[in-house]
């Protein structure tokens, strides 16, 4: 460890310092040790770093290579690279505090000129990744496999038209799921990656969802058979990079799952920006999630309104991210999921201590969302109000609708000699606006 502590010289540890700070390497609303409803705050928000854009992103686009240079980046050997970056990693994951980082087996060991060589390169980035584990206790949340970077993938893994493709992509999550394993994660995420068409021209889409269905009823039961016990998520995405995607969004998912006998199994990683991508806010994404009992973590990021592309920014957006948190508590927190920072920095973010400023602003609107959400349940107007407007299914004839002790016939009886026209009642939208305003801004 005395070695890594070099990587990031210039910062400090970031501490809370409280909303009177002004110091912008500081907390000012995220307070890892305060104890809120018995727990801390750091085990509620379960705040996670991603790999992949925090320490393999470089701010490249599809106009020009990447723009942010790192010094671990420059030696020659590509494990000892690895090994460095990782290092680095570690470091800044303990000065930054958060409890878990997540990873794709590719983005922490070059791949070999074999499947064979790449997981002996993977297993000696995996021990490191043990050791500097156990030095720091940060803790894997989920980790998953790159099944769409490599051109064997260009067609898609699990639904590609080749088997062959199929069965590399099988070898190498039953890998990914054993490293996993061996670092304790408390889950394993499928994202779609390239499982998905760019034209019906040569795709059998109902082929190809049979295939995804059987692989990950494959995964169930190598994490059976070898006792991996940590939560399988699919993390739904609508497009991009396939234009059409076969995990659209959480609604599509759960039909999916529910098709091949897989509910049990599953549950949602729901990102901000997909939810962006598929017409949906954040929010309904949580709520479709959670109505099914199948709400399990967040990949915490943000997308730009006005461009239809996975922009994977850092979220600032106090207001959206309260209404999500309202969601998320309602639901029971996160369990065993987490709050994984899937955001990059923006090209010309070029300092290292950018990739500070990025995370400490997302963790602190997240934790003054989970604080406002808070006062907005114990507060309890928001909640009553919707109780109340679905009160007519809590007694009488609405009861026995909801109980499905009524058809049609009692109903059409019910209104022609007794109930009459209804009355119409307001849904007080913009009261509600106005309401969710004063708990934001007083
Ligand atoms: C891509 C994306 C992935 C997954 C993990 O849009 O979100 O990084 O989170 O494969
Ligand atoms: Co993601």
């Amino acid at each position: 460890m005395k070695k890594s502590r070099a990587h990031f010289p210039q910062i400090k540890s970031i501490a809370y310092e409280g909303t009177g700070s002004r110091n912008p390497l500081a907390f000012r609303h995220y307070n890892p040790d305060e104890i809120v409803d018995g727990r801390k705050m750091r085990d509620h928000l379960r705040f996670s770093v991603a790999y992949w854009h925090a320490f393999r992103g470089t701010g490249a686009d599809p106009f020009g290579p990447g723009t942010i240079i790192r010094r671990w980046e420059s030696g020659k050997d590509p494990i000892s690279v690895a090994k460095a970056r990782m290092d680095a990693a570690f470091e800044f994951f303990q000065k930054l505090g958060n409890p878990f980082w997540c990873f794709h087996d590719r983005d922490i060991a070059p791949e070999g000129r074999t499947l064979a060589e790449t997981n002996r390169h993977l297993d000696r980035l995996v021990a490191h990744a043990r050791q500097l584990q156990r030095a720091t206790g940060v803790k894997l949340l989920w980790g998953t496999a790159n099944l769409f970077s490599n051109r064997r993938y260009m067609c898609g893994a699990a639904t590609n038209p080749d088997a062959h493709v199929f069965a590399y992509a099988a070898a190498q999550v039953k890998k990914a799921l054993e490293v996993t394993q061996a670092l304790g994660g408390a889950g394993y995420t499928f994202w779609g990656g390239r499982e998905g068409y760019e034209t019906l021209l040569n795709t059998n889409l109902k082929r190809e969802q049979d295939h995804l269905a059987a692989f990950l009823h494959m995964a169930v039961d190598h994490a059976k058979s070898i006792g991996f016990k940590g939560q399988f998520y699919i993390e739904p995405k609508p497009k991009e990079p396939t234009k059409h995607q076969y995990d659209f969004d959480v609604a599509s998912g759960v039909a999916f799952l529910r098709t091949y006998g897989l509910e049990r199994h599953f549950k949602f990683n729901i990102e901000t920006n997909h939810a962006t991508l598929a017409g949906h806010t954040f929010q309904h994404e949580i709520e479709v999630a959670a109505a099914h009992g199948m709400l399990g973590s967040i990949d915490a990021n943000a997308g730009d309104e006005l461009l239809g592309w996975d922009t994977d920014q850092f979220n600032t957006n106090v207001k959206e991210l309260t209404l999500a948190m309202v969601s998320i508590l309602r639901a029971g927190g996160l369990g065993n999921g987490g709050l994984n920072f899937d955001a990059k920095l923006r090209r010309a973010s070029i300092d290292p201590a950018d990739l500070f400023h990025a995370h400490i602003g997302g963790m602190d609107a997240y934790a003054l969302a989970f604080k406002t959400a808070r006062r907005i349940l114990a507060d309890g107007r928001l909640t009553d109000f919707v109780k109340q407007r679905y009160a007519s299914y809590d007694s009488g004839f609405g009861r026995d609708i909801a109980r499905r002790r009524l058809g049609f016939r009692e109903l059409n009886r019910l209104v022609l000699t007794k109930l009459g026209e209804p009355r119409p009642r307001s849904g007080k939208q913009e009261y509600l606006e106005n309401l969710l305003n004063s708990y934001l801004h007083g």
